[in-house]
């Protein structure tokens, strides 16, 4: 039951018994995550203010420029989860390799994972557009001890057990799911508390805004093109022509067509064959959350929560938003499917 101007901490202790088979330890995770973020909220709000925001000089292993902030909201978020000892490994955008935690002695199993996207979007701090954080949590498959690489971190999708994000925007919100609908909160930044403001948050129906980065037209996959020309032609009785809006900022697109209705994509392009979003720290999480919110996320062909992982960085195409958009999108990817 979800009561207006509840808080984060309310919500979680309310809703821990729908959590199957844990004493606490997912909400405790929550509850970690939660404090991460306001400290990152913090350094993110003041970005323009210190010299945080440059280069950190390094290349992650993406090969992207490391922003300051992204190695500071990734030392913050592993940090923060390591000393609540609650997981027993760390998988994130920005390390190479998955971290592993032993609990202070061995009948502590530590019983999840997280992966993470600790700063997505980043490349928009310098033009102070909002950023987010992403992140997704099972609970590990191997026994206690060390995570194992392809039971624990290379599990599909559909074995989450949480998935949400932070999106640092006009204000500061946490949207996740445990499985049971979607819920978003919204920082008091006075005081540092999050209140329930946004309960059980759905797609709606319908939606007419398309979010892609046209600038890679002439790479896309053809079924993609005429899904595009589908979205610009004029067919009043449809809506159509759909509105274009592209932030360049996954969380910030996917959570206005949350809102607001629309589809999300990311198809390979020439620059990036496999899609560019990465499966196991963006699409997975995304994708659990918009089939909790009624929504639907594929990679143009099959559903994202289905994909075996193979490696932990590895990219896939992204279709992502209300339902009938994305089935629309999928119809005309299907046309060329033996291209
Ligand atoms: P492009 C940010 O780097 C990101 O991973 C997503 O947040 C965003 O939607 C996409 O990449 C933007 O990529 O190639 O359009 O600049």
């Amino acid at each position: 039951m979800k009561k207006a101007n509840q808080t984060l901490g309310e919500f979680i202790i309310e809703n821990q018994k729908s959590f199957k088979y844990t004493s606490g330890e997912l909400s405790r995770l929550i509850n970690s995550i939660r404090l991460a973020a306001k400290v990152v909220n913090h350094e993110v709000n003041k970005a323009g203010l210190v010299d945080i925001t440059g280069n950190a000089g390094e290349t992650n292993v993406q090969g992207e420029d490391q922003q300051k902030l992204d190695v500071y909201a990734n030392e913050r978020f592993i940090q923060t989860l390591i000393n609540r000892e609650i997981v027993c490994g760390i998988a994130s955008e920005e390390n190479d390799d998955y971290i592993t935690i032993q609990g202070q002695n061995e009948a502590h199993d530590n019983k999840y994972v997280v992966l993470m996207d600790p700063l997505d979007g980043s490349s928009n701090i310098d033009v102070n557009v909002s950023v987010g954080t992403i992140f997704s949590i099972y609970r590990r498959k191997s026994p206690v001890g060390q995570p194992v690489e392809i039971d624990d971190f290379l599990q599909p999708g559909n074995q989450q057990v949480a998935a949400g994000y932070i999106i640092y925007g006009t204000s500061t919100m946490l949207v996740y799911t445990t499985g049971h609908g979607v819920n978003g909160f919204t920082l008091n930044p006075a005081i540092g508390t999050y209140y329930l403001s946004h309960p059980n948050m759905q797609f709606p129906k319908e939606g007419n805004i398309y979010s892609i980065n046209e600038g890679n037209y002439v790479h896309f996959p053809q079924g993609v093109k005429d899904y595009i020309k589908y979205c610009q032609a004029e067919v009043e009785s449809d809506n159509r022509p759909y509105t274009s809006r592209y932030i360049g900022s996954l969380v910030s697109d996917f959570h206005r067509n949350m809102i607001k209705g629309g589809i999300y994509m990311y198809p390979k392009t020439a620059k990036a064959p496999q899609g560019k979003l990465r499966l196991l720290y963006e699409c997975n999480p995304m994708a659990f959350i918009a089939e909790q919110a009624g929504g639907k996320a594929s990679d143009g062909y099959q559903r994202i929560l289905d994909i075996q992982p193979t490696k932990l960085h590895e990219r896939v195409p992204f279709f992502c938003g209300t339902q009938s958009m994305v089935n629309k999108a999928e119809e005309f990817m299907a046309n060329y499917k033996n291209d």
